[in-house]
């Protein structure tokens, strides 16, 4: 499909082979309007192996913790590329893939990111969470103070982006981007845990303007989350929470 922009009345001409067609600009779909569909590539599992494998990535990601006390052990990048190619798998409204994910290894970049965070969150933990807010995080020992935003080795920083644009200059709409980014987000953790390496599913509060000048994104981007990625230091304490079991979280109609 070639298209072709006419200045003059703001109209769009797509060819189809030899036909021409003249749309409004809000007719181009985002997509190519000859989009293939294609065979899908789809092995199926006998059900043995389906109900193992659904055990086994049960197991696996019921040992996931939020780790909060990093080791400053280094992380092949090779193994980070491969995790946020995993998260760029997840599906997106009308596949816009509306995320951006900031990976910084750089020390001084780690460094600075820390200094706006803990200044942030030093004013949210005294004056901006409330009174309710403090006391419900008391049990998790959280503070202001964030060494593993130095300590860990990577940090990957989840930008949703709320819009783009087209080839032509007018504006992509990234639909539900909000859910596309946090099915992203959860496919993110799944292959985290999956290469043996641990996180925090942080959201820093009031950081976001600040991150993503720092670090130069646009403003159609917002910071969704902060993830430390690597592994946990050797003394490393995890509170001891318990989930919720099948049944208070299931409800069936069989
Ligand atoms: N963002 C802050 C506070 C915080 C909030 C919740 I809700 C938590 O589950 C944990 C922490 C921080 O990272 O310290």
């Amino acid at each position: 499909v070639k298209i072709a922009l006419s200045i003059k009345n703001r109209r769009n001409l797509v060819a189809t082979k030899d036909v021409y067609i003249e749309y409004d600009s809000e007719e181009i779909p985002a997509l190519p309007l000859d989009l293939k569909h294609i065979p899908l590539d789809f092995s199926k599992l006998s059900t043995e192996e389906s109900l193992k494998n659904s055990e086994e990535f049960y197991k696996l990601l019921n040992q996931r913790r939020t780790v909060r006390h990093f080791s400053t052990q280094p992380v092949p990048k090779e193994i980070i590329y491969n995790l946020i190619k995993t998260a760029g798998t997840a599906p997106s409204g009308a596949h816009t893939e509306p995320w951006t994910y900031v990976v910084v290894s750089n020390p001084h970049m780690k460094q600075k990111i820390r200094e706006i965070i803990e200044e942030e969150e030093e004013i949210n933990y005294k004056k901006r969470m409330g009174k309710v807010w403090i006391t419900d995080l008391k049990p998790l020992k959280t503070n202001w103070v964030k060494e593993y935003l130095t300590d860990a080795p990577f940090l990957i920083l989840v930008f949703k982006q709320i819009y783009s644009f087209k080839e032509d200059g007018t504006k992509k709409i990234h639909y539900y981007n909000e859910q596309s980014v946090a099915m992203a987000s959860g496919i993110l953790l799944a292959a985290i845990q999956n290469a043996g390496l641990v996180s925090l599913t942080s959201t820093p509060l009031n950081c976001g303007p600040a991150l993503r000048s720092l670090l130069e994104r646009p403003n159609s981007e917002k910071l969704t989350l902060l993830l430390p990625v690597g592994y946990p230091a050797d003394d490393c304490l995890v509170p001891d929470l318990h989930r919720k079991c099948l049944e208070d979280i299931m409800i069936c109609f069989l």
